[in-house]
């Protein structure tokens, strides 16, 4: 077989070799804007370069909804090419070193060479995330009725030998959490026991939590609904805190943005769950009603850098079990799965580099001394700054791509992938 099409580090060279000194001239000016401020703008750029937000499997395919989904051209048909493209997304944005893989859609016979497949191409695997929300071809018993909650302690011994397969499938790629997402729930009141169903979760995650290594940790990830529209189980993030707290110190809450009821104050969740030390980290999306769907910072992007102001915070205080891991989860229906989730890793970096320019003084003494619109206006001070130049360089430094998108779009990668991998029927890209 020929070795498949990349976009190669010369490629990215050349493109970026007529962008470079305009690069360098926006970049000059606003680090002398931010030398007035007393920020060193050297000091970002290293920061954002060691940024590192993890790419979803299940994202580098076209995604699609309760509807229909539209596959695009060159979807990869499996998960060694889902790490292709993976790569490639690496290669010109440089903030997405690892992979979260999501089984039995990312099951393979040989895990050691998925596992050097991806290191050859500077990968790492990061959380694995079960999936216990689809029945699988041969599974013996259904989830239509819940999984780690079902009232059938069968259905539940099923769902807790999946975790436990992940958690082996997941020692093998050198992962160290278990992300944990149920669709268990009701859709009529008076359907389920709302107590028992908790209780047997519960049960479940504690046969899971027991199963984990040493150094693993489990993301308890909340969902306010779908695909149940009356209850879920676990519905928020007091209930994944209070669980968190039960199943004890290898359990945290992870915090899916687009898993909210709207107007929700995210960033305060943040806060709490950093304040109680369970705070596991996030998967990035935008929504604008109640989706977790879009483009990470498409929608909100305010909201993404208040939560990274929390975080920001967390890190200058060293609050205690500070560590989140940054994962992005979205689902991509209409654009080209590697621009969109390109584009939500530098948004992504654009948050943090925005959060850490936040006077962190000065804002302190706004809010010692109640004066509301100057710790207001320190924020959107902050938010405000156009940190593009910055971003630009760090990827430049880091070997990526001036213009990602441009780069990516005149590489032609799309078109070779849609030649080299003809559709073959059932493939497990994207999410329905
Ligand atoms: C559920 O909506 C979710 O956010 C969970 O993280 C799943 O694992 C993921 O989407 C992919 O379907
Ligand atoms: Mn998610």
């Amino acid at each position: 077989m020929s070795t498949p099409f990349t976009i190669s580090a010369d490629f990215i060279a050349d493109h970026n070799a007529p962008l470079e000194n305009a690069t360098t001239e926006d970049y000059d000016a606003l680090k002398r804007a931010l030398a007035r401020q007393g920020i060193d703008a050297e000091v970002l750029v290293e920061k954002v370069m060691a940024f590192g937000v993890a790419i979803p499997t299940w994202g580098v395919g076209t995604g699609g909804t309760r509807f229909a989904r539209f596959p695009g051209p060159g979807e990869p048909r499996n998960v060694f090419e889902k790490v292709d493209d993976c790569a490639v997304i690496q290669r010109l944005a440089r903030a997405t070193p690892t992979i979260s893989p999501h089984i039995p859609w990312d099951k393979v016979d040989d895990y050691t060479a998925l596992r050097e497949q991806a290191a050859a191409q500077g990968l790492a695997f990061d959380a694995v995330n079960s999936n216990t929300f689809q029945d699988q071809p041969g599974q013996e018993l259904s989830y239509k009725f819940g999984s780690l909650s079902h009232t059938d302690a069968s259905v539940r011994t099923q769902a807790i030998a999946h975790n436990v397969e992940c958690i082996e499938i997941g020692r093998k790629l050198g992962s160290k959490a278990l992300t944990v997402w149920i669709a268990d729930g009701s859709n009529f009141a008076g359907q389920s026991n709302l107590t028992k169903a908790l209780d047997r979760y519960i049960g479940s995650m504690r046969e899971i939590v027991a199963a984990l290594p040493t150094d693993w940790r489990v993301f308890l990830e909340h969902k306010l609904y779908e695909p149940a529209f009356y209850s879920t189980v676990i519905s928020d993030w007091g209930t994944s805190f209070a669980v968190a707290q039960e199943l004890g110190p290898k359990a945290y809450c992870l915090i899916d943005l687009g898993h909210h009821a709207p107007n929700v104050n995210i960033e305060q969740i943040v806060a709490r769950l950093v304040r109680f030390k369970k705070l596991a980290g996030f998967h990035f999306n935008d929504s604008k009603y109640g989706d977790d769907d879009l483009d990470s910072g498409s929608v909100e992007p305010f909201r993404l850098f208040l939560v990274f102001n929390e975080l920001i915070d967390a890190d200058r205080r060293k609050a205690e079990g500070f560590a989140p891991a940054y994962m992005i989860d979205q689902s991509h229906n209409v654009t080209d799965p590697i621009e969109s989730l390109v584009q939500s890793a530098i948004e992504l970096q654009r948050a943090y580099a925005q959060a850490l320019i936040v006077d962190r003084a000065a804002l302190e003494a706004a809010q010692e001394a109640n004066d509301a619109l100057a710790a207001h206006l320190e924020l959107k001070r902050a938010f405000t700054t156009d940190v593009s130049p910055l971003l630009a360089v760090a990827r430049m430094r880091a070997g990526g791509a001036i213009a990602p998108i441009a780069a990516y779009r005149a590489s032609s990668y799309r078109a070779r992938k849609a030649r080299e991998r003809p559709i073959v029927g059932g493939t497990s890209a994207g999410i329905v």
